[in-house]
């Protein structure tokens, strides 16, 4: 397939189950870009720049990979990049539910775009960056979870932190 897709999250931190879905995406379309996204539900353990500095040290093998943050609506982002793929990882069923909800609701407000649901790889589908943060901060093992650079990161940010 061409073109342009872009893959939205929170990505507070990135973990192996994202760069899985990155390095398959990025197979499929020309360039893929991940966006760094604001989700008003979620206190964040990294800032913005934080996180698209972890993300482009994880895809440095990807050369069709492009790290980018963006403030507003998925649809709006997509729209400036003329990209009608907007990805999105799906782990199980509780995740279809919203991400369904989301990928109608995005094509109410974008008619062009399309939602492209990439199962999770089996290995990661019990992997959160939320359950990362909740093993790292009782200082359990974590290092096969997450790229390790951001095993450095999350290590520091805890450190300073307590
Ligand atoms: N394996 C595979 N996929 C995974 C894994 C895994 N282990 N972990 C996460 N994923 C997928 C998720 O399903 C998701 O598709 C993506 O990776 C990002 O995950 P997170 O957890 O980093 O990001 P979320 O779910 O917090 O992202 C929420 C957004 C930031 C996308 C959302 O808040 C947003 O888009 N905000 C902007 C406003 C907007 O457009 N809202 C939608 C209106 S309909």
């Amino acid at each position: 397939m061409s073109g342009i897709a872009i893959y939205p999250g929170s990505f507070d931190p990135i973990t192996l189950g994202h760069l899985d879905i990155a390095e398959r995406g990025a197979k499929v379309f020309e360039k893929v870009i991940i966006v760094v996204m604001v989700n008003p539900h979620k206190n964040p353990l990294f800032t913005i720049e934080e996180r698209k500095e972890l993300i482009r040290q994880a895809v440095r093998h990807l050369p069709n990979v492009e790290v980018d943050s963006y403030t507003g609506l998925q649809v709006d982002y997509a729209r400036e990049k003329s990209s009608k793929v907007i990805i999105k990882g799906l782990r199980a069923v509780s995740d279809f539910e919203s991400e369904l909800q989301m990928a109608s609701l995005n094509r109410h407000m974008y008619e062009d775009a399309e939602t492209l649901f990439i199962p999770t790889n089996h290995k990661y589908s019990y992997l959160s960056s939320s359950i990362v943060k909740e093993i790292a901060r009782h200082g359990g093992p974590f290092s096969d979870l997450v790229p390790a650079d951001v095993e450095i990161a999350m290590r520091e940010k805890y450190k300073n932190l307590s």
